[in-house]
Parts: structure tokens; C-alpha cells; sequence
């Protein structure tokens, strides 16, 4: 891969490549990590030690101002009414024909103060247009905020020794506050495999490597190792991957996640009329988790690129 200021290192990507990264793909313009054993032996690895995940390429999409509540509700045809600061949630986010333009989890950090962190499309110009076409009274930007995860069986038993006891005590998708090195960290119980574990929102670019090697050093004896969202564990726990599972031609029940839709009550939902016409008709198509039984299949050679 040819480096160039469009691709996008992250403030950890110097302990990746001491990890010995294998593969990257691009993501938001940033590197994300693929491989660093193998996808097979860093899939056994996650369920059964702790791994730590560069995921800065999750990037922040924030919202702040009296009207970033209304512009979230506006993006999704989830109904955001009930959600708490300190909650974070999955939210489809559609346009106006109900196809899925991103799947983030919305993390509300104060009522008029909001991060979607994104999957791979360029939401910012999406959220900053209805911003301005709307007059809505909020500020639309990306920070410099990257999540560092940490993931696996023994997650809590690392974050605990760097963070304290208490960070095992969130709950799912909810967040707190905790201290690094006399900087504040927001972190959640949360993350992109069904293993178990958190994420930590690192803001900045300093803080990345004294987090990494601190994680790597205190994790020794659990057998903590650099890790990435794993194909075969995503797979097998129905984690969708926006571009490669779903794009704009999807609706969100096309895509198996219509139990994150309240269109009814989601007033105010860009979407919501396209949706419920849709709904009265019925998907024409749905994706539908797949296994497959029988020997190990051989590896797929790179012939899908076209
Ligand atoms: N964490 C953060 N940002 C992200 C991701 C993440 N941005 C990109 C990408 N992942 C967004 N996609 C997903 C897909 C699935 C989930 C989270 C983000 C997920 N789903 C669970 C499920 O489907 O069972 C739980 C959903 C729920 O109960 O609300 O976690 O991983 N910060």
C-alpha cells in the first residue's frame, strides 16, 4: 500500500506494527488492522484470552448544541426518546428512501452533546447537510477521538487492573468516566465481537501508545495480544458490516435489523415515510445469516475483486 496524507495512520498504529500486523484495509480513510497471526488463529486467541483492537478508524461524527438530540432522531429510525447520557445505542441511520446510509453506535455523552461513532461512509456530510439545510442550532464535526478496544473472555480482568474495579461494573452499552495518567477516558462496555469487553475513547494522539503498552504490559500473563475485528467471529455472531453486507440499497429489515426500528414513534426520522410504506409491502429481499457444515473449506483465493 502506497502511504499518502489521505490514508490515515491512527495513534496506535506504532504498536501494531511492533505486533507484527499482517493485513490492513482502509476504513474511513484510516488503516484498520485485519490479520495478525492468521484470521484462524486470531479467532481462537479472542475467545479464549484478551486481545487489544486499534479501532480508531471508528471515527467520532459529534454533535453538540441544543439541537443535537433532534438531529440524531433525525438520522435514525430508532426512537431515541428514552435514551439516558451515559447510554450508547445501535441506530440504523437511513435517507430519505430508508436505505442505510451507516449502522453507528450513538454514544450520549450529555443531552445537547452526541458521538456517532461510524462504520465505513462518509456520515459527516450527510449529518453536516441536514444540519444546514434544517437551520438547526448544533456544531458538526469530526474529533480526533479513537477507540482502542479491548476484547475477549479476560477483558475485564485487564481493564480492571489498569482502570479499577469499578469499570467492571458497567453494564452493556453504557459508559463512564475513568482516569489514565491524569487524563480523562470515556469507556464502555462494548465492542465489535461477541466476546465481551469495552471500548476505550482515546482523545488525541499522545495518549495512544502509553495506553497500548500499558494494556500489553499489564495483560502479559492473560495472554494479551494485538488483535482486530475477526472475520469468522463477526460471522458467526451476526456483527453486519456495512459495505460488505448492506449499503444504501438496503433498507434496515433488509438487513436483519428491524428489531433496532421503532419507525412508528420515531418521529422526526428523515426516513420514516419511505420505511413505513415499505413495511405495508413487506422486504423483497433479506440477508440472512449462514453456516456452512461439512470439512474445512479450502481458502478463497482473491478472485472476489470483481
Ligand atoms: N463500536 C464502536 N463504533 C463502531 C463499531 C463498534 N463503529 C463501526 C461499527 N462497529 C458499527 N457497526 C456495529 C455493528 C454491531 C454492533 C455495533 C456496531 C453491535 N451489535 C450488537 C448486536 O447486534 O447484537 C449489540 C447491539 C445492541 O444490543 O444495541 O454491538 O463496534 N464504538
Amino acid at each position: 500500500m502506497a502511504p499518502s496524507r489521505r490514508l490515515r495512520r491512527t495513534p496506535f498504529s506504532e504498536g501494531v506494527e511492533a505486533a507484527g500486523v499482517k493485513a490492513y484495509t482502509v476504513y474511513n480513510h484510516m488503516l484498520l488492522p485485519t490479520v495478525f497471526r492468521s484470521v484462524e488463529e486470531d479467532y481462537h486467541h479472542l475467545k479464549a484470552a484478551v486481545q487489544v483492537w486499534d479501532v480508531a478508524c471508528e471515527r467520532q461524527v459529534e454533535l453538540r448544541g441544543p439541537d443535537a438530540g433532534r438531529l440524531v432522531q433525525m438520522l435514525t429510525p430508532r426512537d431515541l426518546r428514552g435514551m439516558l447520557a451515559g447510554q450508547c445505542c445501535y441506530v440504523p441511520i437511513v435517507d430519505e428512501t430508508g436505505g442505510m446510509l451507516n449502522d453507528p453506535v450513538a454514544v450520549k455523552l450529555a443531552e445537547d452533546r452526541w458521538w456517532i461513532s461510524i462504520a465505513d461512509s462518509d456520515l459527516l456530510y450527510w449529518v453536516k447537510g441536514l444540519a444546514y439545510g434544517y437551520r438547526l442550532d448544533v456544531l458538526v464535526d469530526e474529533p480526533d477521538v479513537s477507540p482502542l478496544a479491548v476484547q475477549g473472555p479476560k477483558a475485564d480482568v485487564l481493564m480492571a487492573r489498569v482502570f479499577g474495579d469499578a469499570v467492571t461494573r458497567l453494564r452493556f452499552f453504557r459508559f463512564g468516566h475513568f482516569d489514565f495518567q491524569g487524563r480523562d477516558m470515556v469507556i464502555a462496555r462494548s465492542g465489535y465481537s461477541k466476546q465481551g469487553g469495552f471500548e476505550i475513547y482515546v482523545n488525541g494522539t499522545d495518549m495512544g501508545m502509553p495506553l497500548w503498552t500499558t494494556l500489553m504490559e499489564a495483560g502479559r500473563d492473560l495472554d494479551v495480544h494485538a488483535g482486530c475485528p475477526n472475520l469468522i467471529e463477526r460471522v458467526e455472531s451476526g456483527l453486519l458490516s456495512y459495505g460488505n453486507d448492506m449499503s444504501d440499497d438496503n433498507t434496515p429489515h433488509e438487513c436483519g435489523l428491524g428489531r433496532f426500528c421503532n419507525t412508528q414513534s420515531a418521529i422526526g426520522c428523515i426516513g420514516r415515510d419511505a420505511l413505513l410504506r415499505v413495511a405495508r409491502e413487506g422486504p423483497v429481499q433479506q440477508i440472512m445469516p449462514l453456516a456452512i457444515d461439512g470439512p474445512r473449506a479450502a481458502q478463497v483465493q482473491a478472485a472476489f475483486w470483481n
